[in-house]
């Protein structure tokens, strides 16, 4: 199938949406106070509109397979443009190579793609080849990640990760505070530098940290992997031994890494240990962690984001308008009865109160 979004005719519209999304997180919500991309299509030459059975062609360019947040993302995407559902995926891994990510998007304008999907892996450097995107009138959707320098991308749908770090914090501020621990002493292991993931859980923890004056002793990256975790958390034990009772991991698979090289070290973690350990992604295995005590708290991360994007490209097939933002609604977990909710000023400006979620056998294996 060959339909093409007319270059140049982004107008701005007001709709709003609401999605359904299966999973532990059942609700979206949408933001339209940007320009999206009026879905007016035309047939290129050689197109055939009355084809039926034609499939419509998307290419992924996909971070890469860092995670298990990752691997459930391109599952979620594979299964929601799979063939049977009318689609031709091309998919590529850029295994967080942001050359290699750019090289990418380049060859589906060269491939001539219906859309192109992307989950940037750094949050800048994307206007020169979103411009080429928009200038071959190929819509481009971001899933995850933020692309912060440009706008010329049609819809995004991804997390509030400025809100998990906001969460993050003041979770600690009231735990702490429950179990009278006065003094905090924090190490932070951060994920891939330059991502928009790493970039708002940093920042919004870090924003309680400061207006709550820990002290945060460092704050490395560890690339979002389990290596990556457990290499920085081995050098952490070294250099700060005595010193930490909070860690801070940016993600599960980092902080199943930092769980390995505090226990060769002698630390001990998690309920009521040497270590309150915080995580996001809230994956199963990250969950069944929280469930056994090991991980004090874990903020979810919803990565099934597939079906929204394929609703995306199908709301603009039909001419329909989208909305510019999706913002998945994800549950805080928590190790322990103690907290019942956290209240915070969001990154809206709003004041939340959130519940935290005591983790069950059935919140674990109902995760991704
Ligand atoms: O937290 C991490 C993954 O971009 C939100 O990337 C995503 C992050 C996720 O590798 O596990």
């Amino acid at each position: 199938m060959k339909k093409r979004i007319v270059a140049g005719m982004l107008v701005s519209l007001m709709a709003a949406s609401m999605v359904a999304c299966g999973g532990a997180s059942d609700t979206a919500s949408t933001d339209t106070s940007s320009d999206t991309a009026a879905a007016e299509t035309t047939e290129d030459a050689g197109g055939d509109a009355a084809a039926s059975g034609d499939l419509i062609t998307v290419g992924f360019a996909q971070v890469g397979h860092e995670s298990d947040w990752r691997t459930a993302s391109t599952n979620s995407v594979q299964a929601a443009f799979s063939e049977e559902n009318g689609y031709d995926l091309q998919f590529v891994d850029c295994d967080n190579d942001s050359a290699t990510q750019i090289e990418a998007v380049r060859q589906f304008i060269q491939d001539d793609v219906d859309y192109i999907v992307i989950d940037p892996i750094v949050s800048t450097g994307w206007d020169t080849v979103l411009t080429e995107c928009e200038d071959a009138g190929i819509p481009v959707i971001v899933i995850d990640r933020t692309i912060d320098d440009s706008d010329k991308y049609v819809s995004w749908v991804g997390s509030e990760f400025m809100n998990e770090g906001l969460a993050a914090g003041t979770w600690l501020k009231d735990y702490a505070e429950a179990k009278g621990i006065s003094d905090l002493n924090i190490l932070v292991i951060e994920g891939s530098n330059g991502s928009s993931a790493q970039i708002g859980r940093t920042d919004g923890f870090k924003k309680i940290a400061d207006a709550e004056g820990w002290t945060i002793l460092d704050s490395q990256d560890g690339d979002f992997t389990q290596d990556g975790g457990q290499q920085v958390m081995e050098s952490y034990c070294k250099s700060y031994e005595g010193k930490f009772n909070v860690v801070v991991c940016q993600n599960d698979n980092e902080a199943f890494g930092a769980m390995d090289a505090m226990k060769a070290a002698g630390v001990s973690y998690g309920v009521d240990k040497d270590v309150i350990l915080i995580s996001f992604d809230a994956c199963k295995a990250g969950l069944e962690y929280v469930e056994s005590g090991d991980i004090n708290a874990d903020f979810m991360c919803y990565p099934l984001q597939g079906e929204y994007c394929a609703d995306i490209v199908q709301q603009l097939e039909s001419g329909a308008t989208v909305a510019k933002q999706t913002f998945m609604t994800e549950p805080w977990y928590v190790a322990e009865d103690i907290l019942s909710s956290i209240t915070y000023t969001n990154n809206a400006g709003e004041e939340v109160t959130e519940d935290l979620v005591v983790v069950t056998d059935a919140a674990s294996q109902a995760s991704y």
